[in-house]
This record gives structure tokens, C-alpha cells and sequence, in this order.
């Protein structure tokens, strides 16, 4: 496949409804960027990438543009054939940056997809079912409202809820969950996101009055490093997100037993194919893990769902998509939605979506 042209392209998603509001940033309108690699013989490739604002880990839009054009002058006129050749010629343009690279990586597998007329879950192992679970995401609010919000979000079907704390007084966070255990019960599994806010010492105090609800703690404290001090020290199984920011640290995470289960963003390991190796390590050591991104329209989705179809069901936790907190579709053809808290897969070839570029905002053309 010889790439002929790249287009970079903006949408601007804004979150409708209420503002996302998570423990230390609260987010109205988030800044999308798509890639459409157009080859030589005249075939579409997308891929996505978007940040969930400027400080939920250190990605942000204008520094993936910025990255996207380090690169793609480099890959005009090349021969790529297959997701490893893009990888190293990526790496030969620029170190690093593979929240930007992921949306080429997704980009040229959708190709691939195309011209072998199989979806991208094939070629990432090949999809094992057909339609997964999603999860539904509470923001922080009042107990009484992520109460109310978790039981809706039971009641439509989800099987898993995640709610998140944090940012402010601990005694808040404490009656969150018991209230929303009240509400929802065994009827869904709980994971109680604090996004980095908790000092160490507060996420133990935090573990202790809350011991009697069964839930698995996402990402409480900042660093790495913080995460290992609470090791062995408390009653709720640990998942990483923020901190999982490559494959290396997936495998250190894995084979130091420093988590119990990953969010995992599929841009910030690097993409689709980087993101399948850190499946394959939690599959050896039978981890279980999520495949969201941290925001994206249906590029991103699609990209997701071919990832987790592939993933073994009883360790896939769910998938996340952005779809109940934006408007409209890349791809009002085929919309990317949850029912009844499930996901289709989409069928393919490639992604299985084609935004109309009519609905983005161009930004720079290479080649
Ligand atoms: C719930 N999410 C998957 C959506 C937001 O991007 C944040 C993220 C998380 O788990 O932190
Ligand atoms: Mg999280």
C-alpha cells in the first residue's frame, strides 16, 4: 500500500448535558483529531485520537497535531504493508508520542482491513465474539445523585458501573459508595474511579471505611510509585489507568503484581497493535482489564471494539465509548451505540466506519 496523501481533520465534540466532571478536571468540549490516510490505489483509511482535555495525562490535542506533522510528511510516498513496518517508520520520524501514532496505526489497519476484506479484529488475533459488555461511567456528584445515576444506568442494562470520587472531602467519597452499593448491589459489578486525586494515606483510609462494599479501585493516587506504597495494604482489588502510559509499564505492572486489573486507553498504549500486546500480557497472568480511550467519537469506538472483541470475554471488564455524552455520529451510516449496556462489533472490512469529512473541520493536508 503506497500512502499518497495523509489529511488531518478536527471535530469538536462537546459533551452534552452536564459538564464531565471527574476529581481534578471537569471538561465541556473536547478536541478530536482524525487521520485519513488515503492511498495510492484509492482506498480511505481513519484513525482517531483525543484527549480528555489538556490535564488528564500528559497528551493534548495540539501536541498530537504537532506530533502528526512531524511524522506524516515522512510516510507520503512510502510502501507500508503491514502495522509493524508503519511502527518503525514512525519511530524513525519521531520518538515517543503514541497517543499520536495510535490514530495511523488504526488508520493503516483499517486499510489493511480493506484490501484483505477482513475487520481489524482479525488482524489483531481475531475477534471471539461478536458483542460486548459496556460499562457505564457516574461522575462526581452528590451521593445521592451518583446513587440515582448508577441505578439508571443498571436499570438500562449496563453490567458494569464505574463512579467516580475524589477531590474532595473523604467523608463524601465514603457515603458516595455506600449509597450507590445501596442502590445498585450485586446487580452490577463496581469500580470506584478517583483519577489521581487521593494521597496514599487518604486511599487507605479511604479502603478501610468502605471495606464492607465490593468494588475494585481505579487509579487512586497519582504516580507509580504511590500505587506500589499501597500494596498488600488494602481490602479492594487495584486497577491502573493514567499510569499504564506504554506497553513497558503494562509488562512492569503485570510482573511486579502491582495491579489487580487495567483501564486501558487504547491511544495511550500507542494504538490498536501496540494495545493487543498489553492484552496478550494480562492474558498470561489471567488480568482483567477494560478497552476504552479516554474520549473520541466513532473512529475511536470502532477502533476499541476490535480490540475487545478479541479479548478473552472473561477477562474483558467492558468497554467505554463517549457516545452517551456527545451528539451525532463520524458516520451517521453506522452509528457506534450501546443497548442494553452492549456493544455490537462492527462487522468490517477494516473499522467498519467511514466519517463524512463534510462534518469535520480540515486542518492540514501532507502529500
Ligand atoms: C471513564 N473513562 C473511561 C472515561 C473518561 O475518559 C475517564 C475514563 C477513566 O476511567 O478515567
Ligand atoms: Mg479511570
Amino acid at each position: 500500500m503506497k500512502i499518497e496523501r495523509i489529511h488531518v481533520h478536527q471535530a469538536l465534540l462537546p459533551v452534552v448535558g452536564e459538564p464531565y466532571r471527574m476529581s481534578h478536571t471537569t471538561v465541556h468540549e473536547l478536541d478530536s483529531t482524525l487521520v485519513e490516510v488515503v492511498t495510492a490505489d484509492g482506498r480511505h483509511g481513519w484513525g482517531e485520537t483525543c484527549p480528555l482535555g489538556p490535564v488528564y495525562q500528559p497528551h493534548h490535542a495540539l501536541g498530537a497535531r504537532a506530533a502528526l506533522e512531524q511524522i506524516a510528511p515522512g510516510l507520503v510516498g512510502t510502501e507500508i504493508d503491514s502495522p509493524r513496518r508503519l511502527a518503525q517508520r514512525m519511530d524513525e520520524l519521531l520518538a515517543g508520542h503514541g497517543y499520536a501514532k495510535a490514530a495511523l496505526d488504526a488508520a493503516v489497519l483499517d486499510l489493511l482491513g480493506q484490501e484483505l476484506g477482513v475487520p481489524v479484529s482479525t488482524l489483531l488475533g481475531g475477534a471471539l465474539v461478536d458483542r460486548v459488555p459496556s460499562y457505564y461511567s457516574v461522575i462526581v456528584g452528590t451521593p445521592e445523585d451518583s446513587a440515582r445515576s448508577a441505578a439508571a444506568a443498571v436499570a438500562a442494562g449496563y453490567p458494569r458501573v464505574q463512579v467516580k470520587i475524589g477531590g474532595r472531602d473523604l467523608e463524601q467519597d465514603v457515603e458516595t459508595v455506600h449509597r450507590v452499593w445501596e442502590a445498585v448491589g450485586y446487580r452490577a459489578r463496581l469500580a470506584v474511579d478517583a483519577n489521581r486525586a487521593m494521597t496514599a494515606a487518604h486511599a487507605l483510609q479511604f479502603d478501610r471505611l468502605t471495606a464492607d462494599v465490593p468494588f475494585v479501585l481505579e487509579q487512586p493516587c497519582n504516580t507509580l510509585g504511590e500505587m506500589a506504597l499501597l500494596r498488600g495494604r488494602l481490602t479492594h482489588p487495584v486497577a491502573l489507568d493514567e499510569n499504564t502510559e506504554d506497553v513497558d509499564t503494562v509488562l512492569r505492572a503485570v510482573t511486579e503484581g502491582l495491579a489487580d486489573a487495567f483501564s486501558f486507553k487504547v491511544t495511550r498504549l500507542g494504538g490498536p497493535t501496540r494495545a493487543a500486546q498489553a492484552r496478550d500480557l494480562c492474558a498470561l497472568r489471567s488480568v482483567p482489564h477494560t478497552v476504552d480511550d479516554a474520549w473520541g467519537g466513532s473512529v475511536v469506538a470502532a477502533a476499541c471494539l476490535h480490540l475487545a472483541a478479541t479479548v478473552e470475554p472473561h477477562l474483558l471488564e467492558g468497554v467505554w465509548i463517549a457516545q452517551d455524552y456527545i451528539e451525532g455520529h463520524h458516520d451517521p451510516q453506522r452509528p457506534v451505540v450501546v443497548q442494553d449496556g452492549h456493544l455490537a462489533v462492527p462487522q468490517g472490512p477494516g473499522l467498519g466506519v467511514t466519517p463524512d469529512p463534510a462534518s469535520l473541520t480540515p486542518l492540514a493536508t501532507y502529500g
